[in-house]
């Protein structure tokens, strides 16, 4: 039974994954413009911040278009396959749930966790 609807479960992944990169690759074009200056200035901040995230985890694709759109260049890790990315993941943040985006800090890191906390985390940042 279990192996039934582990079987089933994998099968609705695969039949949404399509759907799902589409989303990302239609919806990801950045909406915001900046000066030069300006943007170089976001990209000294966001050079300290990494995005663990799944592919083709929704909650991932919805933070990972807003990052496009808001045009900040963060760097990602994927935390299902690169087995060191998820032990960081799960060391640092104290569990395995993506997205997650980790901002390193010299009084130590910060891990931040669920997808609105985040997007709304980075309006701010992006002003
Ligand atoms: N409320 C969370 C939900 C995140 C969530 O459910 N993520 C799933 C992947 S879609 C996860 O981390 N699962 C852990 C695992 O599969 O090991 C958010 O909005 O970020």
């Amino acid at each position: 039974m279990r192996v039934l609807i582990r079987s089933f479960f994998k099968l609705i992944r695969l039949l949404v994954t399509p759907f799902l990169l589409l989303w990302e690759k239609l919806g990801s074009r950045p909406q915001v413009r900046r000066e030069p200056a300006a943007q170089q200035a976001l990209d000294v901040l966001t050079a300290n911040m990494c995005l663990y995230q799944f592919k083709t985890c929704p909650f991932c694709v919805k933070t990972r278009i807003h990052i496009k759109r808001l045009a900040l260049n963060i760097r990602t890790k994927d935390a299902q396959h690169d087995a060191q990315a998820r032990s960081e993941l799960q060391v640092g943040g104290g569990k395995v749930q993506v997205p997650c985006l980790r901002i390193k800090g010299e009084e130590g890191d910060v891990w931040l966790y669920e997808s609105d906390a985040l997007i709304a985390h980075l309006d701010t940042l992006a002003g």
